[in-house]
């Protein structure tokens, strides 16, 4: 073989080579891209419809429990983009469409009215909890969506004495610490086995994972979740048209703000 032939061969299997690299490069970009919507989903009557009609119309209009999950395109105008957000109903039959849409989501936001978690802890952190499970059982070629938290109704928690403290603080410090509290119950009655009502039909026990924290002793800890980082923010929308009190206040300033940041 003279030489220039050689050159020839190898030549031509370094493209190859070269080339298949490229194509697993992008196939894989392709496969862990994240999806393009934002979910809200929470128990029924956090507010998710009243977000997304104001992110879309800019007001609310009266609602009623949704029956039925809605989609719409907010503009982010800052990025001149847009976003499809999904608002799926926190009916206890429908909630798990969340599972239809997780795959194409680039983000999921857990709405909770911040003014009732103390009465309803526990419910609001049940459902969590399938968020979570859902989240963290997404197979391993689909890069995990972000999870924000909404500390929703701000505007219906009263700072009190600590004039310092802005309403959505507070509203975020009350969901964060009772969600805790809730989800670390759910995880040592599981781990604990005295959980009767986690029973299945055939008397296995039917555990949902999602709980698990690198803190110490496994902890439930927002700040050491396995799935990543989870985002806390304070919000409220105004509801009803008559009152102008505070015209320019934007209660979802820090949802705007996330998603020109994220989107
Ligand atoms: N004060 C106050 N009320 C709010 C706020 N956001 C929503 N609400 C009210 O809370 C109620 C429930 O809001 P929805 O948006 O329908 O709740 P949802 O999460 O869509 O509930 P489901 O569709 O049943 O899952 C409505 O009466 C809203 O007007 C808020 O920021 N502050
Ligand atoms: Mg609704």
């Amino acid at each position: 073989m003279d030489a220039s032939r050689f050159l020839f061969v190898a030549g031509s299997l370094v493209a190859a080579i070269l080339f298949l690299a490229i194509l697993v490069f992008f196939t894989r970009q392709k496969s862990k891209s994240r999806g393009s919507s934002l979910l809200l989903v929470g128990p029924p009557d956090g507010g998710k419809t009243a977000i997304l009609s104001t992110l879309v119309y800019n007001q609310t209009l009266p609602t009623h429990t949704s029956l039925q999950t809605n989609a719409s395109v907010v503009a982010v105008p800052a990025l001149k983009k847009s976003l499809t957000v999904v608002d799926i109903p926190g009916h206890p039959r429908i909630r798990n469409q969340v599972d239809e849409h997780i795959g194409d989501a680039k983000a999921i936001a857990f709405v909770v009215d911040a003014s009732t978690v103390s009465r309803n802890g526990a419910v609001v952190a049940e459902h969590l909890h399938t968020i979570l499970n859902a989240l963290t059982s997404l197979p391993p070629s689909q890069a995990l969506p972000a999870l924000l938290i909404l500390a929703h109704k701000s505007d219906l928690v009263k700072s009190g004495t600590a004039a310092s403290a802005t309403s959505e603080s507070l509203a975020i410090n009350r969901v964060k610490t009772i969600l805790e509290r809730e989800l670390e119950k759910r995880r040592i009655s599981q781990s604990g086995g005295v959980a009767v009502e986690g029973l299945g039909e055939e008397g296995e026990r039917t555990e949902m994972g999602g709980l698990e924290c690198t803190g110490e002793k496994g902890v439930f800890n927002f700040d050491t979740w396995e799935g990543g980082e989870v985002v806390f923010l304070g919000t409220s929308v105004k509801v009803g048209s008559g009152e102008a009190e505070k015209v320019d206040e934007d209660g979802l300033l820090s949802l705007r703000q996330w998603m020109e940041e994220n989107v």
